[in-house]
């Protein structure tokens, strides 16, 4: 759903401006550093990208999932890494807040994710808890008006800039399955939280990843989300439900860029006396490209609508992450071929766009996990 269409054009062309004039010439620096420059995220906080999906009466922009998604299509034209900064809390971090929160809760904590003051993780993975979220075996068990947290969390995303975890943890040691699974809001400075060393990744140098280690910290009974254990399982479903429509934007924000780039490589490399673009085997590969992303486009968006419209999109969220990621590697793939030997080089760029673009059939929710939800949910609708 899209309130006015001029206010999210101008949105759209202000995030557009900013990927090429601000973001784009410093990729390579940010590759080489490791590092977002700090004056950049100051400019994201400045322009409200940190309150994209916070209700507006909390001080954030409360962006449609429409608006969302064409904001993110925007966006994903420059290197993830950018995307990352805001990336959990515009999403996973704060979403269970917005949607399950307690209006003291939400009063506390979105005006400050809103203005990129604070930013959120989303905690729920674990060393050994990945796609089976369910079997996560961090605790926290209510002692009086605090809950005792013990556990480690793993691969959590800005968790050495964040300032509060949306933390699963197990409340009911009895209950070994989702069940027992309540969600906090859990202050990232508490005492007995440390961080482990960051991740090496394959890319998408600039965000950051890191071990999240619970130690005896003393969480307030009031900063378990919705007041009720039990449900922060579901909630984290419901949260990347959402995520996954967002990350299918970025997909097919990213490959729009990578095919851009092979395009104009294909249209200025000259083989056989000719520009190579002029090959049909290359066209084909521009044209299979093409084609994806259209399909990749209409699907994000129309489960976007779906789901401002009210209706459940966890099925049609899970297709949109599994097509566009797939997809999105099928372009990178096809882009370093356009650019034969360059492609492998990194001075020409497009093989740490193919690193960066390989996470994406990875997180929240691996390609095989979005093809298990779509074939379960299709045979619960014949039950
Ligand atoms: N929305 C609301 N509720 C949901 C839901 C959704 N999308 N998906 C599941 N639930 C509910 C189920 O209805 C069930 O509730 P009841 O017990 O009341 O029936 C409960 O949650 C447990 O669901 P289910 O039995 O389907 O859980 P499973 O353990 O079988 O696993 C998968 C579900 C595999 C789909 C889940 O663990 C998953 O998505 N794993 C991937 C995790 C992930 O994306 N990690 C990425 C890292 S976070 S960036």
């Amino acid at each position: 759903m899209i309130r006015d269409e001029e206010t999210i054009q101008a949105l759209v062309a202000t995030v557009e401006r900013f990927v090429a004039e601000r973001l784009r010439p410093l990729e390579q620096q940010v590759a080489d550093t490791d590092q977002i420059p700090p004056d950049v995220v100051q400019d994201m906080r400045a322009m409200g990208l940190f309150g994209l999906t916070i209700p507006e009466q909390h001080g954030g922009l409360a962006l449609t999932m429409e608006e969302e998604v064409r904001v993110m299509v925007a966006l994903g034209h420059t290197s993830p890494a950018f995307r990352s900064v805001i990336g959990t809390t515009v999403g996973i971090g704060s979403q269970g807040i917005v949607f399950d929160g307690t209006p003291a809760q939400q009063a506390q904590w979105l005006p400050k994710l809103a203005t990129g003051e604070v930013i959120a993780s989303f905690a729920l993975t674990e060393p050994g808890s990945g796609s089976d979220a369910a079997s996560l075996r961090t605790m926290a068990i209510r002692d009086g008006d605090v809950y005792i947290v013990n556990g480690s969390k793993r691969y959590i995303t800005n968790a050495p800039q964040a300032g509060l975890f949306t933390l699963m943890a197990r409340t009911d040691p009895a209950m070994p399955g989702a069940g027992g699974v309540s969600a906090f809001i859990v202050d990232a400075k508490s005492p007995g939280i440390s961080l482990g060393r960051p991740d090496k990744k394959m890319g998408q140098r600039g965000a950051h990843t890191c071990d999240v280690i619970f130690d005896n910290v003393r969480v307030p009974a009031a900063n378990l989300i919705g007041g009720k254990e039990g449900q922060g399982f579901k909630m984290a479903m419901r949260v990347l439900d959402k995520g996954r429509i967002h990350i299918a934007a970025v997909c097919v924000g990213a490959a729009k860029r990578m095919l851009a780039d092979a395009l104009a490589y294909a249209a200025e490399r000259e083989q056989f006396g000719q520009a190579i673009g002029e090959f049909q085997l290359v066209q084909a590969m521009l044209a299979d490209s093409q084609t994806e992303i259209y399909a990749a486009e209409c699907m994000v968006l129309d489960a976007a609508r779906r789901r401002d419209n009210g209706q459940s999109v966890a099925t049609e969220a899970a297709c949109c992450k599994l097509f566009a990621s797939e997809m999105c590697g099928r372009v990178a793939d096809r882009a370093v071929q356009i650019f034969g030997g360059a492609g492998y080089m990194a001075e020409y760029g497009i093989e740490r766009f193919y690193r960066d673009v390989r996470l994406f059939r990875l997180y929240e929710g691996t390609s095989q996990i979005m093809q298990l939800v779509i074939g379960r949910n299709m045979l619960k609708s014949q039950r």
